[in-house]
């Protein structure tokens, strides 16, 4: 039977959502001027973060290291837990961190200055792609250098070239200027933070002086966060970790925020606090004097704490401040003053409103689909929607030439004027564009590219993750020379979103067509056995093409593929028979 809502009932259902959702965020900061919020709990977001927290940092799961500790493979899942966290919860989500000498990835180690800005510049996209609408990133941790040394193993101090990489340091740490710059390309409203420790009690100076070095440069830092693991009179060291003595002195601490907002005017994040000590007593009285002191710090623009289960936190785990599920003290005060005080935020930064972004979806640049009928003109890929998984294209490479900076305004996609019109330039190796396409029918079509590049190249087209045509490959000379390529493509009828990408190399697109008005090819090729020797594209889950296999039939060929030292990492990869067009995919375990 069908069911009929009448007017009444609709209005009725309308206003118990309002009253059902409201507006305010999760947490015990609600309603505050500045978040508080914490971290992830053995890589997890605990069930009881939400009534407690408005803002989530994951302790380990968004460092470099942990996102791609194999090159060219990336596992967000830890990192989208706390991110999702946030977009399902109304809360806030820093990343951290984009540039860090620590827990990067080993296989960093020993490459070249160039080889490195490379890997940077393809994390940093490769992030921006993932998440492209982040409201706060920490761009660059540690790096402040004292006693001849920075604060975590850049450079020499580790086995990395990642100061070389970001155009040196030549006493202004230019390096971590460029990190800005590179962060505010790809996230330009994002707010991007400077984050580093002992920078109260031991380097002081040290992390002032930093800051206005970046200032001076013109980076676009728009916070510095202040680790402040050294709230505690002992301890200290590389690590700051107080865990003794008593807290640190209050008009200290008051006098050193008051100094740092005189000499650098940027606003501060408390971005890593913890007490290390057994003492409920002491811990709590350093929570009271100082949680207090940025709360109502004008400065101050939010809070996270550094962990909150007792013997899960780093170090000693004493700065856990729930045991055995019991608040302690300092966790007792804490909800007895965000139940009352709001604090004082007047840094200017969007922190203490939780407002829901909607998702918005991307839309086709002349306002509908492509059906095929004629060229599509590489440059009009799709207009970016808004929220994960809505941006139509990735960011493009660095390259030294003029663009055109009007026809794509806002996309900061390179646009040359080539080859009498606009072509899009400076595509690195997985650069991407997409563009919603509406084809009359399936099949196998005949598929053709205007492309110039200065050496080797290639693109690839998919649908969703799926390689869908041939591996267009061009090898030129000239990037004002362009060249037709062509191969063929499979698609299915109706609305899709029809991605090219970058397979190999630099390569500027002009146009491609593809030739779906004749007669699908695929319907003109004679029908082959499937087990007859032939040949097999094998491509990888990102659409790279690896090679050419020769087997009888696909069963053959998965074997080949399963058993082929050749292949050294474990995933789905296609195989496309050269003869037919067919697809199959195939799992391998390593
Ligand atoms: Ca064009």
């Amino acid at each position: 039977m069908k069911k009929i809502i009448s007017t009444a009932t609709k209005v009725a259902a309308v206003a118990f959502a309002m009253s059902t959702f409201s507006f305010a965020g999760p947490g015990l900061a609600d309603g505050a001027a500045k978040f508080v919020g914490n971290i992830t709990t053995h890589n997890q977001v605990r069930s009881d973060f939400t009534q407690l927290w408005n803002q989530i940092t994951a302790e380990n799961e968004c460092k470099w290291a942990s996102i791609e500790g194999t090159r060219g493979k990336f596992s967000w899942g830890g990192c989208d837990a706390a991110y999702n966290w946030a977009k399902n919860n109304g809360g806030h989500f820093k990343f951290h961190a984009l540039v860090w000498g620590s827990q990067y990835p080993n296989w960093l180690n020993g490459l070249s200055a160039d080889e490195t800005k490379k890997a940077i510049t393809n994390w940093m996209d490769a992030v921006k792609n993932h998440y492209p609408d982040l409201e706060m990133i920490d761009v660059v941790n540690e790096a402040i250098k004292s006693g001849g040394k920075y604060h975590s193993n850049y450079g020499s101090q580790g086995n990395n070239n990642i100061i070389a990489a970001l155009g040196g340091d030549n006493g202004n740490y230019e390096f971590v200027a460029e990190a800005f710059r590179m962060a505010r390309e790809r996230w330009p409203d994002a707010i991007l933070i400077y984050n580093d420790y002992n920078t109260v009690q031991w380097q002081k100076n040290e992390g002032i002086d930093l800051i206005q070095k970046l200032k001076k440069a013109g980076a676009p830092v728009d916070a510095y966060g202040l680790q402040a693991h050294d709230m505690m009179t002992q301890g200290g060291g590389n690590g700051g970790t107080g865990g003794g003595g008593d807290c640190l002195s209050l008009s200290t601490l008051s006098s050193v925020l008051d100094e740092i907002w005189q000499k650098t005017e940027t606003p501060i994040f408390i971005s890593e606090y913890d007490i290390f000590t057994d003492n409920d007593n002491t811990q709590k009285k350093c929570y009271q004097e100082q949680i207090s002191l940025f709360m109502e710090n004008e400065h101050v623009a939010g809070i996270t704490l550094w962990g909150y289960i007792y013997g899960a936190t780093w170090n000693s785990g004493t700065s856990g401040i729930i045991k055995d599920n019991k608040d302690r003290p300092a966790m007792t005060w804490l909800k007895e003053y965000l139940a009352s005080n709001k604090g004082v935020n007047t840094t200017g930064l969007p922190t203490g409103e939780l407002t829901p972004v909607e998702p918005e979806p991307q839309t086709p640049f002349k306002g509908k689909a492509f059906d095929l009928s004629g060229k599509i003109e590489a440059e009009d890929f799709d207009i970016p929607g808004k929220g994960k998984g809505n941006n139509s294209y990735s960011v493009s490479g660095d390259c030294n030439d003029t663009w055109n900076t009007e026809y794509r305004k806002g996309t900061s996609v390179k646009i040359g004027e080539k080859n009498g019109g606009l072509v899009l330039g400076c595509n690195p190796t997985g650069n991407y564009f997409q563009y919603t396409i509406n084809p009359a029918a399936g099949g196998t079509f005949k598929l053709k590219a205007t492309v110039a590049a200065d050496g080797e190249g290639a693109l690839v087209f998919k649908v969703g993750d799926k390689v869908v045509s041939d591996t267009l490959k061009y090898t030129g000379s000239s990037w004002t020379s362009f060249d037709e390529v062509s191969g063929s493509i499979t698609l299915e009828k109706g609305d899709q979103i029809l991605t090219m990408e970058v397979a190999k190399g630099y390569i500027d697109v002009d146009w491609f067509q593809i030739d779906a008005g004749k007669v699908p090819i695929a319907q003109t090729v004679k029908f082959v056995d499937n087990n007859t020797r032939q040949d097999y594209h094998v491509f990888d889950q990102n659409g790279v093409h690896m090679g050419v296999l020769t087997a009888y039939g696909f069963d053959a060929a998965k074997e080949i593929l399963q058993n082929s030292s050749a292949v050294k990492a474990s995933g789905i990869y296609y195989l496309r028979s050269r003869t037919t067009g067919q697809m199959q995919s195939v799992r391998v375990t390593r």
